[in-house]
């Protein structure tokens, strides 16, 4: 009897591979396509868990399925090295941030070694290695030159705990999104990227890249383009005007009052003399502490304060009162707001907490809820209450009229706002990326000289965070000279959000030993963009943003051809614990990778995750699936491996009939399922499923002992080729006993049309609209067939006789009706 022993079949192909460097590819172009296949690369802390093993299994699938379909395909590997992940696990553990990371690296190493992956180690680096990141220190310089990086003065979110600040997008809920800790605003000199520059492109060209919609909906959402006017209203009091963005100028109309965010400068000066002041105070140091997910939220009870002030609307000339209060946000459009209550549901929740009128000015009823006048209204309709000018028109043409004539009278004028921020890329941090700057007191901010690149890391004895960077600490680092004028100066102490690091590695992997350059452009231009890329939808607005704008900054800047860098995304679900909750060791439900390979083998575990649902939804682990999988590895295996030892090797006869008909039909089903699984859309569970139903009918055939051994052969070898690029291992070994052939060398099978069931579906066949029969058509039948079909029916005979056909309607894949006279 022989036995399955994936600890042996494992190790040995391997080996192959590593010292045949199997998966390598250069830099020179052959007649074959190129496809760059990528998986996000981990954050090296820690050991791998199961979620790597599932997006890594994916990644290989796809890399060899593309290679197997004759194409040239680049499969890289790095680290995302830097950062708090490491940072924290190092201070956790009281080891220097490059111990832990390095030991963390060799820990994926080696299990991506162990799992098989057909990674070009070539190519392989940490984004925390000198000779890498001296090229983000390059990039940087790039994006400084061209105003593109900046430092400014400004409000920013501070983790207390982190002890650092955060960009927009990694504050959750007003959390810290590493540690959950409550996040504060502070007023610091930060470093950012002029990303919003590019909101407009970021938003348009997701049109042109093939991601998932929800992934593009997401980005959409967090650069929040909306487009309307800037309007002034007068305080005439102060003698100062006050714009507004409004995404509805056609309500000006019904603006009844006027808010501004607690945190606009003018407030305390508002309020002066109004005899308000103290309340205004205390309301305004009372809203700073609320967080702005709750402020903005729709349904909290709307609060503020009479500022004791109005200023004038400009359409009508009428005193508004202005408030204070905390539902406007300083970071949006002005910090400030005109208030039309009748059509605003914000602003109605005010006016009508706080008794101020409410009035309509566009027409129409609202498709769910509102008051008794059917108010706050958000829809179109034609103005009321307006102008003589205006009522009765449709409001988006009033809305274009509004603007035109405040342009011309000098009071407000077209406008778009974003939602996105500038990227805040500077931590007071040590294990990231120094920032490349030296500060004089005589030339003020100098960039360092790209021939002294890297500015490395120094070493520091103290690395834990404390309000300032670490590095502020190595005070022989720090202390420098300036290289405009020669004279003392320091270096910037603060380093780079480790999302700079991840922004542009994709680049460095088309050509990761050049010391001389970045990058050489036409090697990047001859890989890029990536064709396939994999991750966490997590990463759907952070990383995928901002790759997205250093690829188009740098393209603009010249430095590469292409202008989006992942053509194609696939993102992948999480694999939850048998509990249905995501795993967690608090939890203890998390299933370890290594335990699972060292039960049932590494092809058992890659089979299983892929196999476990549809890889993009999220599926909860459970151990019988696990042993399912491994039963039907073994059976392949040994069927394969008996067959191969037992049965002569014939080839297929041409003539077949039978069980031998059978199989083969079965076995060409199976390439055409496999095949349209992967190239479509990323169904690995499916395909699995289908070599499953292909290995039965093999064992059933072989059991009855009914089929010639060439049928057999064929079909057990295809199987093995089939599954190869869920089950590497195995499948080579089967895949060799079969045919002494290695199966990644033979090209993807294709499916023989003449073994293929004619796909059929069931043909309507109607007179006068009335169902006289139903007929097996073939799919591909043209409409012409399809009526010659329904025409030449026995059943539609009678009531034909006699008559005239005057049309034969026919909805292809569904009916024919013939109409007669
Ligand atoms: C008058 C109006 C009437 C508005 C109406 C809406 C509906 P989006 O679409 O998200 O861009 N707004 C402007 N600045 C704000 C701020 N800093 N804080 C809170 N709200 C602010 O939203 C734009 C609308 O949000 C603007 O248009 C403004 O209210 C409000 F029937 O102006 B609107
Ligand atoms: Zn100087």
């Amino acid at each position: 009897e022989l036995s399955y022993t994936p600890s042996e079949i494992e190790p040995r192909w391997q080996e192959i591979w590593e010292t045949e460097r199997t998966w390598e590819v250069g830099n020179d172009e052959d007649d074959r396509e190129k496809s760059y296949v990528l998986v996000m690369l981990p954050y090296p802390s820690g050991e791998p868990h199961i979620g790597h093993l599932k997006v890594y299994s994916v990644g290989d699938a796809v890399a060899h399925f593309h290679r197997r379909a004759g194409k040239r395909v680049l499969n890289p590997m790095g680290y995302d090295a830097f950062g708090l992940p490491a940072e924290n696990n190092a201070i956790k553990t009281g080891q220097h941030p490059r111990d832990s990371t390095a030991k963390s690296i060799a820990s994926f190493q080696r299990q991506f070694r162990e799992w098989g992956i057909s990674i070009d180690w070539t190519r392989e680096f940490g984004t925390h290695e000198p000779t890498y990141y001296r090229w983000t220190q390059w990039i940087f310089l790039q994006l400084f030159h061209h105003g593109l990086a900046y430092r400014k003065d400004s409000a920013v979110n501070w983790c207390p705990n982190d002890a650092t600040v955060l960009a927009n997008e990694q504050v959750v809920d007003g959390r810290c999104e590493r540690c959950g800790h409550e996040v504060e605003i502070r007023q610091l000199e930060q470093w950012f990227f002029r990303i919003t520059d590019y909101a407009d492109r970021l938003v348009e060209d997701l049109s042109t890249i093939d991601w998932p919609e929800h992934v593009k909906t997401m980005q959409r959402n967090w650069i929040g383009r909306s487009e309307g006017a800037e309007v002034n209203f007068r305080c005439e009091d102060l003698g100062i005007d006050y714009p507004v963005f409004t995404t509805r100028p056609d309500t000006l109309f019904g603006a009844t009052f006027f808010v501004m965010a607690p945190e606009h400068p003018d407030i305390e000066r508002l309020a002066q003399g109004s005899g308000n002041e103290e309340a205004v105070r205390e309301y305004v140091n009372r809203s700073l502490t609320r967080d702005k997910e709750e402020r903005g939220d729709a349904d909290r009870q709307k609060t503020g304060v009479f500022l004791g002030r109005t200023v004038t609307n400009p359409v009508n000339g009428e005193q508004l009162p202005m408030y204070v209060a905390d539902y406007v946000l300083m970071e949006y459009g002005t910090g400030a707001i005109m208030a039309v209550p009748g059509h605003d549901q914000r602003d109605y929740d005010f006016a009508t907490a706080y008794d101020l009128p409410i009035r309509r000015v566009v027409e129409g009823a609202p498709e769910d809820g509102g008051d008794e006048h059917g108010l706050p209204y958000p829809g179109d309709g034609p103005l009321v209450n307006s102008h003589p000018d205006f009522d009765g028109t449709p409001n988006r043409e009033a809305l274009r009229a509004i603007v035109d004539w405040l342009d011309r009278e000098g009071k407000g004028h077209q406008s778009v706002n974003y939602r996105l921020r500038d990227w805040l890329l500077s931590r007071q941090r040590y294990w990231g990326c120094p920032i490349p700057i030296v500060h004089c007191d005589a030339c003020g901010i100098v960039p360092v000289p790209e021939d002294e690149l890297p500015v490395e890391l120094p070493d520091v004895e103290d690395y834990a965070p404390k309000g300032r960077s670490p590095l502020a600490a190595a005070e022989d680092w720090v202390a420098t000279t300036c290289p405009t004028c020669g004279g003392p100066a320091r270096r910037e102490t603060d380093t780079m959000d480790t999302f700079v690091d991840s922004s542009w590695y994709f680049l460095r992997y088309c050509d990761p030993r050049n010391d001389e350059a970045a990058w050489d452009p036409r090697i990047v231009a001859q890989w890029s963009p990536v064709d396939q890329y994999i991750g966490g939808v997590e990463h759907a607005i952070l990383h995928l943003l901002y790759a997205r704008f250093f690829v188009k900054a740098l393209h603009d800047l010249g430095h590469v051809s292409h202008d989006e860098p992942f053509s194609r995304l696939f993102t992948q679900g999480m694999i939850l614990g048998e509990d249905g909750e995501k795993m967690s060791k608090s939890r203890g439900n998390v299933v370890s990778p290594r335990d699972i390979a060292a039960e049932f083998g590494v092809d058992t575990a890659r089979c299983y995750v892929l196999f476990i649902g549809p890889p993009d939804q999220d599926a909860k682990w459970d151990i019988e699936g696990v042993g399912g999988v491994h039963r039907f590895l073994t059976r392949l295996w040994r069927l394969s491996a008996t067959v191969a030892q037992e049965l002569p090797d014939h080839p297929v006869p041409d003539e077949l009939s039978g069980d031998d008909l059978a199989l083969m039909r079965k076995a060409h089903w199976a390439i055409e399922k496999v095949t349209a699984d992967m190239a479509g859309r990323f169904a690995f569970n499916t395909a699995i499923a289908a070599v499953m139903e292909l290995t039965n009918e093999c064992s059933r055939a072989y059991n009855v002992g009914s089929p010639s051994p060439g049928p057999l052969r064929f079909a057990l070898a295809t199987a093995a080729s089939l599954l190869f690029p869920f089950a590497p291992h195995t499948a080579s070994d089967a895949y060799e006993r079969l045919t002494g052939d290695r199966v990644w060398e033979e090209p993807w099978p294709a499916a023989d049309p003449d073994f293929l069931d004619e796909d059929t579906f069931e043909l309507v066949c109607q007179v006068q609209g009335k169902v006289r029969d139903r007929l097996q058509a073939p799919s591909s039948a043209t409409p012409e067939e399809l009526k010659a079909l329904a025409l030449g029916s026995e059943k539609l005979a009678p009531y034909l006789e006699g008559k005239t056909i005057v049309k034969e309607i026919v909805v292809p894949g569904k009916l024919v009706n013939i109409v007669v006279r």
